[in-house]
């Protein structure tokens, strides 16, 4: 991108010199700096040329009134269809054309120039996204559009975004807020982890003991388990579920916004709550509660009758909830010990000639894999579902690793990336002190940014099967709609940009000059992201022959200056400035900061560092 502008610049000289660098994210595909702008006014109109161009152009409407950016008037007109886009002066005009070959549906051409804006596309969904970009290109205080064409369309056609609403609950007005922000940066699958250990949070009529029992749990683990410590509870019951009828004004939302709510019910596995309602679904005769500690629990469902009956009844009242193509059925962390132990599962292993408790699994994932497919659906599961065979119409999300996705992909089956080492956002994101207490792990935004979903190891035929990449949000210790914010964004902004943005138009150092730009608008939406990027890099190696310490520091900041000290003062504007490794060969305290224009931005790294004996 900076080359291209560069280009432009040298090419038509000091017209462009005055060009505004944009902050778009995700980075379109194709970008070219006009000349001039154009100002939105009470004369302006919005004009759409047929009728399904009409909510997408109200949505507009409603957002540029409520940035300020159209003072009373923008009448929206539908123009005859004859008339000339081009000659539409004062005008935004909102064009639906047909179809390209090969074109995304979700493809766009903008066009803004100092006499008006044209935006056209082949699928209101294309529209919709244009009317993103435009809507980013007006600056945070409303004023000019800078004059820009951009041709865009996206690299993958599944972005999404997981929150486990099991082991925290949160509102429907918590995720709305949450699908504003993932549409606005163009991201279009939620995937809603709505069952599991902690908590069972859908509303299924058939079943009514799911939510009146399943929902709720005593009190909760405080703090992180800890080997051989006596577990601490807080005492605090938690519940909290969704009537049927919220989850329709939910998907109803989303839909609107482009966003396609793909739910999980989890099985075999992470069952408790269920089970916990309806103990017949379980091998072992126990006492069966909802579980209030994290990890993997050994009380699975049975495959019985009973089990798949109810299985298939809750699903057949999920599929009429969610549209969705994808129906997510768990699959992972199943351990098999209630199954070795079980007379009637290793008699059913004997009858349907399975091998193990691996094909038993598989077994178990076929028969929901059958059932969806006849319902017209598809099986979507985590990369356990390999395990013991995969069933014939699954998709596999890859989340140990990607090795699981590059399997599947080589078995010809569709794969949507998200690997615990890039894209689990449930990891801490910083080095600051400041961070709230996590599951741990340590997945920073430029970690998240560097991943690329379609391993080098995969054919350009088997790269087809990856669909996209989603980044997962457990919420084991994240209980607040302000923590659930701050582990979201900005890293699922980073998702936004692996997804859409074409591999080679990517650079980390250009992302976050444009997330610094995004933040105070993330603000202004009431979102509180995180502000890691404000904060020094850190890495260190110790070198036992040397018996010294390597420290590397970084500032994502255009302009960031990293300072420090190791004389235990704080860090000033004028402490010495960081150009390389530091190298110490003794117990070393270092402090230090970013700093710009005679400022200290983000917090200060106070950490010190051992040496090898
Ligand atoms: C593994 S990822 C799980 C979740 C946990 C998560 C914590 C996956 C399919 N299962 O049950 O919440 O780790 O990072």
């Amino acid at each position: 991108m900076k080359k291209l502008f560069l280009l432009l610049s040298l090419v038509s000289g000091s017209l462009l010199a005055q060009t505004p660098r944009l902050s778009l994210v995700p980075q379109p595909a194709q970008v070219t700096a006009g000349t001039g702008s154009f100002t939105l006014g009470p004369q302006t109109s919005l004009v759409i040329r047929q009728e399904a161009a009409r909510p997408v152009a109200e949505m507009l409407a409603a957002r540029l009134q409520k940035a300020g950016a159209a003072t009373a008037g923008l009448k929206l007109e539908a123009a005859a269809r004859n008339k000339k886009a081009a000659t539409a002066a004062n005008a935004i005009v909102l064009e639906l054309q047909p179809a390209a070959a090969g074109r995304s549906p979700e493809a766009y051409e903008l066009s803004v120039q100092p006499g008006g804006v044209l935006l056209k596309a082949t699928d209101p969904a294309g529209l919709f996204y244009g009317v993103q970009t435009l809507l980013q290109l007006l600056p945070a205080q409303a004023g000019p559009l800078p004059a820009v064409s951009i041709r865009d369309e996206p690299r993958f056609g599944y972005r999404g975004v997981m929150i486990d609403v099991s082991r925290h609950f949160f509102s429907l007005d918590e995720l709305k807020k949450v699908v504003d922000v993932m549409a606005q940066y163009k991201m279009n699958r939620l995937h809603w982890h709505l069952t599991d250990d902690q908590g069972w949070r859908l509303e299924i009529k058939k079943y009514p003991r799911l939510t009146e029992v399943g929902s709720k749990r005593s009190e909760t683990l405080e703090g992180r388990m800890r080997y051989n410590e006596p577990l601490k509870f807080d005492g605090i019951p938690h519940e909290g579920f969704y009537t049927q009828e919220q989850v329709r004004e939910l998907v109803k939302y989303a839909q609107e916004r482009y966003v396609t709510i793909v739910p999980e019910i989890e099985m075999p596995g992470h069952a408790m709550a269920a089970i916990a309602a309806y103990p017949e679904l379980a091998c072992w005769d126990k006492d069966h509660a909802v579980a209030k500690v994290w990890g993997v629990m050994e009380d699975v469902f049975c495959p019985t009758e009973t089990t798949f009956t109810f299985l298939e009844n809750v699903l057949s009242e999920v599929i009429e909830l969610f549209p969705s193509q994808y129906i997510h059925i768990g699959g992972d962390e199943c351990p098999k010990r209630a199954w070795q132990q079980s007379a009637f599962c290793q008699d059913l292993m004997k009858k349907e000639g399975l091998k193990n408790e691996h094909e038993l699994q598989s077994y178990f994932i076929r028969r929901m894999d059958k059932f969806l497919t006849a319902k017209g659906r598809r099986l979507v599961g985590w990369d356990e579902i390999l395990e013991g065979g995969l069933s014939p119409n699954a998709t596999v999300m890859s989340w140990r690793g990607i090795k699981g996705g590059i399997e599947a992909a080589r078995q010809k089956h569709d794969v949507i990336m998200t690997p615990t080492t890039n894209l689990y956002i449930d990891y801490y994101q910083s080095h600051a002190v400041t961070e709230p207490l996590s599951i741990g792990g340590f997945v920073t935004l430029d970690k998240v940014y560097s991943f690329d979903p379609v391993p080098a190891e995969l054919s350009a035929e088997e790269g087809k099967h990856i669909l996209g990449a989603q980044c997962n949000l457990w919420t084991e210790y994240v209980k607040t709609p302000e923590h659930l914010e701050y582990m979201l964004f900005p890293r699922a902004l980073a998702v936004a940009e692996i997804g859409w943005t074409p591999q080679a138009s990517r650079s980390f150092a250009d992302f976050a000059r444009r997330i610094e730009t995004q933040l105070p608008r993330l603000q202004a939406a009431g979102i509180k992201a995180a502000r890691s990027i404000f904060d020094v890099q850190e890495e260190s190696e110790v070198d036992k022959t040397t018996k010294t310490r390597t420290v590397k520091l970084a500032s994502y900041l255009e302009g960031g200056e990293v300072r420090y000290t190791t004389d235990q003062s704080a860090p000033t504007a004028t402490s010495p400035r960081y150009t390389g490794p530091l190298r110490f060969d003794r117990l070393t305290t270092l402090r230090t900061a970013i700093f710009r224009d005679g400022r200290q931005l983000g917090y200060e790294l106070n950490k010190t560092y051992s040496v090898p004996e």
